[in-house]
């Protein structure tokens, strides 16, 4: 290793070694040692073993079944979405999907999925193995959906790892497949406002690793918080998809706030704003069939944009929903492999194909192919049960509290973190109490953590509606509250209900502007040098975005890089719930390098409560003492 870090290093290529070129080049000394990277490794399957994995339960490492790989998939040649946007741009991407019979796909399965399944889990090594065999299989899909969302702050948060490196590796595995991602419009990735050059930094980052649909949408569905994204996304020469979301149920009459005209008249304004797609984002699955038929019917004949739906299939109507919608004429809708789809993710893949098979637009699919991969999945889900939400049957009740499939999960587990696991019903029901009490608003991300900020706190306070009239200037209501009725996300259609909104603010200012529009640009320069005092190298751009998206959070990430070093190896068992005594594992951590590590023996606690383990790593005695949190 040391020859070669001498070959490789750049002096020494350029020719100019002199004699004392080693004496001069002390970093040829630091190579990550093997047994320091060894014994952080340890140090991490240790301390899961030992005290579990944060914020699950401790549980002794179950037998999983080895993941089914695809034996044998039918391939076809054949010109994709991506080949067509590489070559020829985002206009003629437009054209194509106007000119296919068929109603087009998107699969979820590596984003939406399991963000609504198990709590945006799904870490990027268990992606990556089947990742080329999904494109492979399915070539004729017109997107898969892989990144944005909640999977950004997750990997960092929880999963230990590197949300940019998940999308240059499936980039990598996945040439010919068009990645989409979900861009909270000015809120990117994150829960808040960002200012606009933050907003095209980003935008420009994320086309530049390999981004090409970005289904922007607002959270309160306010078009000015739309424009800019709309605008650099076209600036990169990618697909920009605008969404509208979707609450409500336009065939009700008794609640006309969100009806027919409502869609329309934002669909129009969209494809003023430059949109190349107009997506549907029912993100709670509220949209019915007969609905669906009605909605998508009349967009086909407003606008001229292809329609791309996007349900949740909590009510277990998706099939129905989706086959409406194909009747009227939809271009493209949201499906996820059938293992890691139904409940609060999207409707099955494969239960979608024969729900249309003979019919006039049946999707263009090998049907064999999509088998294979849901095996995968089968196999794969098990390994995240601690994260499953429990909704393993239609919820008809999403139509009352209308909560998104991707928020369910993860307040589900928010709700348990603050000890009110027992009360998620209430919870559920506070949801849509609090809804009313905002006046009726669109739900998603993050207006949607506000009101499931709000319905905690008022559970958790034991406070019904009426006490928030009564008490409310004495109540220190959450700050994501707060910060909405100033007006920090944005305007909600219709504004909000002034006499809660004098409760809240309590004398605090609020705007009816455009956030963006008061908000300094960053000074990406500054924010660089910042960063790298704190972590100790130069970052790159794409480190700076992430520390501005989500500063503690990065910072946390790096601190616990530097202590248990590159986690992401692990196989997923391993990673969650550590080893058990006698097991061995293998790990990969380079071409042609693989660690042996055995868990010989795990020490009773002394007097302080620590641990000794015993491991056997590559044939060498290793002891690493974990203090027992139990
Ligand atoms: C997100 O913004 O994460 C969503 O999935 C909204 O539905
Ligand atoms: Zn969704």
């Amino acid at each position: 290793a040391f020859l070669e870090k001498v070959i490789n290093h750049p002096t020494f290529k350029s020719g100019e070694v002199t004699t004392t070129f080693i004496d001069n080049t002390p970093e040829l000394f630091d190579f990550p040692l093997l047994r320091d990277r060894g014994n952080k490794t340890l140090k991490y399957i240790g301390e899961v073993t030992v005290n579990g994995f944060p914020g699950i339960e401790k549980e002794t490492k179950r037998f999983f079944e080895t993941p089914r790989l695809p034996k044998k998939i039918i391939t076809k040649e054949l010109t994709t979405a991506k080949n067509i946007l590489d070559s020829q741009g985002p206009d003629a991407v437009v054209d194509w999907i106007n000119k296919q019979e068929e109603v087009l796909l998107t699969d979820t399965t590596f984003r939406d999925a399991h963000q609504s399944l198990l709590a945006t889990r799904v870490r990027t090594t268990d992606l990556e193995k089947i990742a080329r065999s999904t494109e492979e299989a399915m070539p004729e899909l017109f997107s898969s959906e892989m990144w944005g969302g909640a999977t950004f702050d997750v990997s960092y948060r929880f999963l230990k790892e590197d949300p940019w490196e998940r999308l240059r590796v499936l980039r990598e595995a996945m040439p010919n497949t068009l990645f989409q991602m979900l861009f909270r419009g000015s809120n990117a990735v994150g829960y808040q406002n960002y200012p606009d050059n933050v907003i095209e930094a980003f935008i420009k980052e994320s086309a530049a690793q390999g981004i090409d649909v970005f289904r922007i949408f607002d959270s309160l569905n306010w078009l000015p918080q739309m424009e800019k994204s709309i605008q650099y996304v076209r600036d990169t020469g990618k697909i920009a998809e605008a969404a509208i979301c979707y609450t409500g149920d336009i065939m009700d009459k008794s609640r006309p706030k969100y009806d027919l005209t409502y869609y329309k008249e934002m669909a129009l304004e969209l494809e003023k704003m430059g949109a190349h797609i107009i997506g549907i984002k029912d993100m709670a699955g509220l949209l019915k069939p007969q609905a669906a038929y009605r909605l998508i019917s009349e967009l086909k004949d407003t606008v001229s944009l292809p329609i791309h739906l996007h349900t949740h299939d909590t009510s277990g109507n998706g099939i129905i929903t989706y086959s409406a919608a194909t009747k009227a004429g939809v271009d493209i809708v949201d499906v996820a492999t059938s293992s890691m789809s139904s409940a609060t993710s999207q409707p099955s893949l494969s239960s979608l194909y024969y729900a249309l098979v003979n019919g006039e637009r049946t999707p263009n699919l090998t049907i064999e192919n999509v088998q294979q991969i849901n095996h995968y999945w089968e196999s794969v889900r098990a390994y995240y049960h601690p994260f499953e939400n429990g909704v393993s049957a239609p919820q008809t009740e999403v139509y009352e509290h209308e909560m998104p499939g991707g928020q369910y999960s993860n307040l589900q587990q928010q709700a348990k973190a603050v000890g009110l696991g027992e009360q998620w019903d209430e919870v559920k029901k506070m949801y849509a109490t609090v809804n009313q009490m905002f006046g009726d608003i669109v739900k998603v991300t993050p207006s949607s953590k506000v009101v499931g900020d709000m319905a905690l706190f008022m559970v958790q306070n034991k406070l019904k509606e009426a006490d928030i009239y009564k008490k409310g200037k004495e109540l220190n209501f959450p700050e994501s509250v707060v910060s909405l009725f100033k007006g920090d996300l944005g305007q909600p259609t219709g504004g909000f209900p002034e006499k809660l909104k004098q409760i809240i603010l309590n004398g605090k200012n609020s705007i009816e502007v455009r956030p963006g529009s008061l908000a300094k640009p960053v000074d990406f320069v500054t924010v660089k040098s910042e960063l790298e005092a704190i972590i100790g190298y130069e970052p790159k751009e794409e480190e700076v975005l992430s520390y501005l998206m989500y500063p503690q959070v990065f910072i946390d990430y790096q601190k616990l890089h530097q202590d248990f070093g590159d986690v992401t190896l692990l196989d997923t068992p391993t990673f969650f719930y550590g080893m058990r005594q006698n097991e061995t594992i293998h790990l990969a951590i380079e071409k042609g390098k693989t660690l042996i590590i055995t868990l010989d023996q795990i020490g009773e606690p002394n007097l302080e409560g620590q641990r000794i383990l015993f491991f056997t790593f590559n044939g060498q005695r290793r002891e690493i003492l974990v203090k027992d949190n139990n």
